[in-house]
């Protein structure tokens, strides 16, 4: 296998409760998985990111984990998912596992031994202090519970049932490489490290993202488990800017293969994302291409996952240009440099869910935001309001397979409501349509398989009007044209070259003082 070969794929992430469910229980798991191998193989992705499958009391939905070497029985069992990474790998597909090593459950038995008594072994694995300090949780409210037992305080950056590890103490590290080694060992394809850039927090300075020891602690991870691997492992970094970005993912560096940087995602949150302001395209196009200038380091490419709205409703137009929006960011994103991710559902643009009760919502994150909210005297309309612009559970409605009961998902009652608009916006049809956005996703992954202008061309941003996105890729003496109008309005556009050759998308006769349609998109050889 080719150093690098996450250079050239494209991955797919999954959010196991929402993909598919096999046993009809309501909620998705390994062997829905499975069932659907063939579907991502004819979309011709090479991996799968896969949200976190271990044991786990599911208080953040399996980012709690209270067994890093167990899978939840809601989601099978130890052979099936040995049977996922084997029938993954008969279809060359490869299994990223998710890390969520900057915190376990509170069920994990490290936690439970270390409540036991201040000198029980495990005490150190976790973060205890006698006074809280000002650090806050990302699920809202202070990030320190009391432990009534101990009178001390045990620090959590997420959920109270998310404790912070203590990666002050060495053995922790030991005990996180030997289950890395363990999942290495089972021919996994690499790790999505979540919230990677925590784990040098400074706690008592408060200082939580890009603490001094992050990147000592990354290239000690990495020669104690995947270095030399030959894998892919993404980090999940709220906080990288573009130097940072070259320090976790420069090859020289030996840290990791690429990062998740989030400036385009949060370029609208003004302080808290639950105030988002509308999307600026010109600002998103700016922040993308600044993106692109990495010298040594590798970028990955993405619109949404699992914590984010949906794709068309956040950067498009999920009503009157749904599948033209939808196919626009699609061919702009998938045609930059960089490793693309594809959310699921996103492949057939899914939209977000039309709540109208608080009943209707799940996520732990956006409930403690609601509690907060109420508290400060924020209506429960305008808790509403946030949860169905930027809500989580907007991208963790079931996938939709066909127009049949419960979108193909499951059977019973699933975890959470499906959307209605499953009997127009599913992948039975969108298979079945040539010009759907499913074939333009299955285009566009086969284009970057054949193609190295796309994997190593350089980037030229263009100067057009602010809502069209156009740029041009250079590679070996040849020239890409990329064009994307990310707008309701027509919009002017001109370019003193001749067409060469069409790549994909809604092909102009000549760029020459041509009028693009609302969401026109292409790329040609020039
Ligand atoms: O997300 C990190 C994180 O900071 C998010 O919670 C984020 O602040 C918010 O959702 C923005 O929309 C990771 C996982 O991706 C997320 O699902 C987990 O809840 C979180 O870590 C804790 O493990
Ligand atoms: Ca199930």
């Amino acid at each position: 296998m080719e150093k690098s070969w996450w250079k050239k794929t494209v991955v797919y992430q999954i959010y196991p409760r929402s993909f598919m469910d096999a046993n009809d229980d309501g909620v998705g798991d390994l062997q829905g998985i499975i069932s659907k191998l063939d579907y991502l193989k004819t979309l011709g992705i090479g991996a799968i990111w896969l949200s976190p499958v271990y044991q786990s009391p599911m208080d953040d939905n399996g980012y709690d984990i209270s067994d890093y070497r167990a899978i939840s029985s809601e989601f099978g069992t130890m052979e099936d998912m040995d049977e996922l990474i084997n029938q993954a790998k008969k279809r060359e597909i490869k299994i990223v596992m998710d890390l969520v090593v900057n915190h376990t459950s509170d069920e994990h038995q490290w936690f439970i031994e270390a409540k036991k008594s201040k000198d029980n072994k495990y005490r150190d694995y976790y973060v205890w202090r006698d006074e809280p300090n000002h650090l806050q949780s990302t699920f809202s409210g202070s990030a320190w519970e009391l432990d009534e037992k101990s009178k001390q305080y045990y620090l959590h950056l997420f959920s109270k049932r998310q404790p912070d590890l203590n990666w002050d103490n060495p053995k922790v590290h030991e005990e996180i490489y030997d289950m890395m080694n363990f999942w290495i060992d089972k021919g996994i394809g690499g790790f999505r490290m979540d919230v990677i850039d925590l784990i040098g927090k400074e706690v008592d300075k408060e200082i939580t993202g890009n603490g001094p020891k992050l990147h000592d602690y990354l290239k000690e991870m990495n020669r104690a488990t995947f270095g030399g691997r030959n894998l892919l492992t993404v980090g999940e970094t709220w906080g990288a800017t573009p130097e940072i970005a070259e320090l976790y993912s420069d090859p020289s560096h030996d840290e990791l293969s690429m990062v998740f940087q989030f400036e385009h995602i949060t370029s609208n949150w003004p302080n808290e994302k639950w105030d988002a302001e509308s999307i600026s395209i010109p600002k998103i196009k700016q922040i993308l291409a600044k993106w692109q200038g990495l010298k040594h380091g590798w970028n990955s490419l993405f619109l949404n996952n699992h914590d984010l709205p949906r794709l068309v409703s956040n950067f498009g137009n999920d009503s009157k240009y749904r599948i033209e929006s939808a196919k626009a960011f699609a061919i702009v994103l998938h045609l930059m440099k960089g490793t693309p991710y594809i959310y699921q559902g996103e492949e057939i643009g899914m939209t977000n869910f039309p709540f109208k009760d608080i009943n209707q919502v799940k996520d732990i994150e956006s409930l403690n935001m609601r509690k907060e909210r109420l508290k400060n005297g924020i209506s429960e309309e305008e808790i509403l309001n946030s949860i169905k612009k930027v809500g989580r559970d907007n991208a963790r409605t079931p996938m939709q397979w066909t127009n049949q009961n419960n979108a193909g998902f499951t059977s019973a009652e699933p975890w959470i409501a499906v959307n209605p608009n499953y009997t127009e916006i599913n992948v039975a049809s969108e298979i079945n349509h040539e010009n759907s956005i499913f074939k333009t996703y299955q285009k566009l992954i086969s284009l970057r398989k054949n193609n190295d202008w796309i994997v190593y061309g350089d980037f030229e941003l263009l100067s057009s009007a602010s809502n069209v996105f156009s740029y041009i890729r250079t590679y070996e003496n040849e020239r890409y044209l990329v064009v994307a109008n990310l707008s309701n309005e027509k919009e002017q556009f001109s370019l003193p070259y001749e067409i060469k050759s069409s790549v994909i998308g809604q092909i102009p006769s000549t760029l020459k003082n041509i009028v693009l349609a609302p969401w026109q998109a292409f790329s040609v050889q020039i």
